[in-house]
């Protein structure tokens, strides 16, 4: 995937796997006790300065007013003061590039990411996902678009067809998923994708101006778009796995194979 990605001009980035909360959901537009937050089980490290940081930080803006000043003092103190996580996915990394490098931004980060999770067929508590990060003067939906068909393409086949939903997510608007021609029956339907010809494998959108705002950057100089998806999830679907734990537990049966 990296390799593709390299090939449209993407330089591959990484980050810690420890975060802060404002880094994993503050910066990218997660509002404290906003039910989107639900979809990320956190695992939170257990370091005491740090919740008492965060415990100071509550007490301190409770029932005062959130003016945009007050919201970047705040973010910002927040940035040092948050409890620590064992971040649920790669974008704190995007979020480290946006308060880093100036445009043109292109970068594409795979990593570990971790979530409260059981560890079943579909599910790990530790799994690895991939995001990419455009920011530039003059980026569209059109380039969104363009630069995720030609992954698909080069990734699932040239005759790969390619479909985008509406979707929601904090840090991207307007959000969409992205849907690939099921590789198994050529789009017939077949049990693989559930009858429907269609196989979903990631989520993308145009960069939310507050997350850009809180990047550092002028939304109305330059705009963006980020992607992500699921590695696992992918080599499922693309190899017909369908028990994930065999990419975890080291059998040369299994493993052997590839
Ligand atoms: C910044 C701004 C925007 C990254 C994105 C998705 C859509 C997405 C999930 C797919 C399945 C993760 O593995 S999964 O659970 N991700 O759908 N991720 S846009 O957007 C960003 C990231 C960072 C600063």
């Amino acid at each position: 995937i990296v390799t593709i990605f390299r090939g449209l001009g993407f330089a591959r980035a990484t980050g810690p796997e420890v975060e802060t909360e404002w880094f994993n959901f503050g910066a990218l537009n997660f509002p404290p006790d906003h039910p989107a937050m639900d979809m990320h089980d956190t695992l939170y490290l257990d370091i005491p300065e740090r919740r008492s940081g965060a415990d100071r930080r509550r007490n301190r803006t409770s029932g005062i007013e959130d003016t945009s000043e007050r919201r970047e003092a705040t973010d910002r103190r927040a940035r040092d003061e948050g409890r620590w996580l064992l971040r649920t996915h790669t974008s704190p990394v995007q979020v480290r590039v946006l308060l880093q490098d100036p445009p043109p931004v292109r970068v594409i980060i795979p990593g570990w990411v971790y979530r409260k999770d059981p560890f079943d067929a579909s599910h790990a508590p530790v799994f690895a996902q991939i995001e990419g990060l455009v920011v530039d003067e003059g980026i569209s939906f059109v380039d969104l678009k363009a630069t995720l068909s030609h992954f698909a393409r080069e990734f699932f086949g040239a005759r790969t067809a390619v479909r985008f939903r509406p979707s929601f997510f904090p840090f991207t608007e307007p959000s969409a998923e992205m849907d690939v021609s099921c590789g198994v029956c050529g789009g017939k339907g077949c049990p693989a994708c559930k009858g429907t010809g269609w196989m979903e494998i990631l989520g993308a959108g145009m960069i939310h101006p507050q997350v850009l705002r809180d990047g550092g950057h002028d939304p109305s100089r330059v705009r963006g778009f980020a992607f992500g998806c699921g590695i696992d999830r992918i080599a499922m679907l693309v190899l017909g796995v369908e028990e994930l734990r065999l990419f975890y537990e080291g059998d040369l049966r299994f493993l052997g194979q590839f």
